[in-house]
């Protein structure tokens, strides 16, 4: 398999964090996005929204991070990471919405500010990542994984923007169910870390 990638992308990074915890081998291949590599033809020609990551297996070309986490659970997981009961394959779905959604437009977006300069509201980005990090909380209060009782590929979408939330100035420390969820993910077998940045609260820390 080969995985187009950006090393600062966190939904580059959630399926780094799954192909490794299956112990998949695979070659990463770093496009360069402050260059504007995801907007070549060639790239365009695996995934016309040009954006990372892109997974190729065999003639299977896969754009979009949670596309890439159902494929690989399908193909190569343990039925665990992706039930298939209709209500805890909702649940799993409800939360990769989550991911690609409030994440994405909150905590993620708030990231893109400090490091890529990225032309967003903070305040308005700032609020949203609070608002949904409170949910998750509440969510966190009432059971180990996300979805449920093991972790899935909900856990997965969700983990990277919000471990490096403070580099978008986002404080996640009062959120004491989510930081152990963290911990609890950061001890699966397999697990690999994003990349830190000195940015943002992350930079003030330092
Ligand atoms: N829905 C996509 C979003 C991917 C995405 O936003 N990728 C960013 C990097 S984090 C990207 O490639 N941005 C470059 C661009 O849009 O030009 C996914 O889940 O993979």
């Amino acid at each position: 398999m080969k995985l187009y990638s950006f090393r600062l992308s966190g939904h580059a990074h959630r399926t780094h964090l799954f192909l490794s915890i299956l112990g998949l081998e695979y070659e990463t291949i770093e496009v360069n996005v402050r260059a504007g590599e995801q907007k070549s033809p060639a790239y365009l020609s695996l995934n016309p929204f040009g954006q990372v990551p892109v997974l190729i297996d065999g003639d299977a070309v896969i754009p979009d991070s949670t596309a890439i986490l159902v494929y690989l659970a399908k193909q190569y997981a343990p039925k665990s990471w992706l039930p298939e009961t209709p209500l805890e394959a909702a649940e799993v779905q409800r939360w990769l919405s989550v991911a690609s959604g409030e994440i994405t437009y909150g905590i993620a977006a708030a990231r893109l500010i400090t490091l890529f300069g990225a032309p967003r509201n903070a305040e308005e980005v700032i609020a949203r990542s609070h608002a949904i990090l409170t949910q998750l909380d509440e969510v966190l209060a009432q059971r180990d994984w996300i979805a449920g009782l093991a972790p899935t590929i909900a856990d997965i979408a969700l983990y990277s923007y919000i471990e490096r939330a403070a580099e978008g100035n986002v404080d996640r420390s009062p959120y004491r169910n989510v930081n152990r969820w963290l911990e609890r993910m950061e001890s699966l077998p397999g697990f690999i870390p994003f990349e830190r940045s000195a940015i943002g609260l992350e930079h003030r820390a330092a």
